[in-house]
């Protein structure tokens, strides 16, 4: 029984931003033209990445972006969102690669949306200390304005920031992404650091004239998983962490309560470059979480592909009752209706409009109809959010093609198009057809 054939997608606004995503390390590959990042170290680690597999090639998207190009047009999208890759800028060639992928992007007609940081951070800041460092957020800012002095003539909408969670999480917290640093709470500067890069970065972009400005955080909604106040409480802390941790200082200008102390440096007088207002805020989507009290079981516990120390104040718990991804991640569209109406609530007049800056899922196959199933269920799960009265302004797929999942290598597949790995061969898939013709539909 498949929903997407039953009723046509509702329809959205004629100027709603319909695009697909990438990121820099995920698809570049090109490794020898520039100088290395945090992720090319760790994934020379032995066992750091799970099938052993580097990104020194990933989709050679450097040589191939006119092919890919070619593929975002045919697919009807308004906007392709790509990361700028920092150690990229560093080396020679500078942001030559950038300044010909965007001329291809406009010849074609289609916006370019940059990243300015999906996790690769150069080596060489890493060295002085990375993202525990103040100093990065500076340096941070300084590149962003090189990158504006440079594209900003034919880019207009820029994000920041590709979740500073996920980076501070599992880049730092628990070192199952590079810089593998296992520093559980004392990884809280890394969050604070990165939105002051964040904070600096607007006002960066904005002294050279960039208006259209956001951020991409990852973000679902926190199940606790009894009503017992100790599932309840667990629960309420991981939403700190994944949601309000970075939200608040953005929206609201403070930290959760009993976070601001923890933080280095200036936090208050931090707090107001970090609050500076966004002229959107982006939403990265996959699947929402349920969260108990910790299990006590004194180990290590394993949760999707994750080892969680036993130190932490929760644990997260299987959803039942939902399809799940080939990553175990439960299918649950009316999670993001549920996430985007819990913003409105919170945030109130504070809220910017909202882009979902991320959606997919990973499923093996060409002939996908599991991802168009999760696809329909998410647009539809969109649209009513929007009916409820949330200003929604766009909708970005993860991703344009199979690539590089960091730690999973190139076992997970999130692409509309396919990619075979050893002949770098694109092939759209079912889905690709569907979101074609779905846009075909909207445009009508
Ligand atoms: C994004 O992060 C990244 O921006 C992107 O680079 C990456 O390729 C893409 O997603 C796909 O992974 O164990 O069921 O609780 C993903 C953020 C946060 C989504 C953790 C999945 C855990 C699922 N992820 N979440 S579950």
């Amino acid at each position: 029984a498949r929903m997407a054939a039953s009723e046509p997608i509702p329809p959205f606004p004629r100027d709603f931003l319909w695009g697909v995503s990438t990121s820099a390390h995920q698809i570049e590959g090109a490794v020898d033209e520039r100088v290395p990042s945090v992720w090319d170290a760790f994934t020379a680690e032995p066992g750091r990445v799970k099938d052993g597999s580097t990104a020194d090639v990933a989709c050679d998207h450097v040589h191939r972006y006119r092919e890919d190009v070619a593929l975002i047009d045919g697919l009807g999208v308004g906007a392709y969102r790509f990361s700028i890759s920092w150690p990229r800028v560093l080396s020679p060639g500078g942001l030559d690669f950038y300044d010909r992928l965007v001329d291809a992007l406009c010849a074609a007609g289609v916006r370019p949306v940059p990243t300015l940081f999906h996790w690769d951070l150069p080596l060489s800041v890493e060295a002085a200390g990375g993202w525990l460092k103040r100093d990065t957020a500076s340096l941070f800012a300084e590149y962003a304005a090189q990158v504006a002095d440079r594209i900003g003539d034919r880019v207009d909408r820029w994000i920041t920031l590709n979740e500073p969670a996920e980076h501070t999480l599992l880049g730092h917290a628990l070192g199952q992404h590079a810089p593998g640093r296992q520093l559980l709470f004392d990884a809280l500067p890394v969050a604070h650091h990165q939105l002051l890069a964040h904070g600096l970065a607007v006002r960066a972009l904005r002294a050279a004239g960039a208006t259209d400005i956001g951020i991409a955080n990852s973000h679902g909604p926190t199940w606790p998983a009894s009503d017992e106040p100790a599932d309840r409480e667990a629960a309420d802390f991981y939403d700190v962490l994944l949601n309000r941790l970075f939200a608040d200082p953005l929206l609201l200008g403070r930290y959760p309560e009993g976070i601001g102390e923890l933080m280095p440096g200036e936090v208050d007088a931090d707090l107001k470059v970090i609050s500076e207002p966004v002229d959107w805020y982006g939403i990265n989507f996959y699947q929402p979480t349920k969260v108990g009290a910790p299990l006590d079981s004194g180990a290590a516990t394993e949760f999707s592909g994750l080892t969680l120390p036993p130190e932490l104040p929760f644990s997260p718990r299987e959803i039942e009752g939902y399809p799940v991804t080939d990553f175990g991640w439960p299918v649950v569209p009316e999670a993001l209706t549920e996430l985007l109406l819990s913003f409105r609530d919170r945030y109130g007049d504070r809220l910017p409009p909202l882009v979902i800056t991320e959606n997919g899922c990973s499923y093996e196959g060409i002939d996908d109809q599991e991802r168009i199933t999760y696809l329909d269920g998410h647009l539809r799960a969109l649209h009513r959010a929007m009916e409820a009265g949330v200003d929604v302004r766009g909708y970005f797929v993860w991703s344009l093609m199979d690539n590089f999942e960091w730690a999973e290598g190139y076992a997970r597949r999130f692409g509309l198009v396919h990619v075979d790995h050893a002949t770098q061969e694109r092939t759209p898939k079912a889905s690709y057809h569907w979101l074609r013709d779905v846009l075909r539909a909207q445009r009508a």
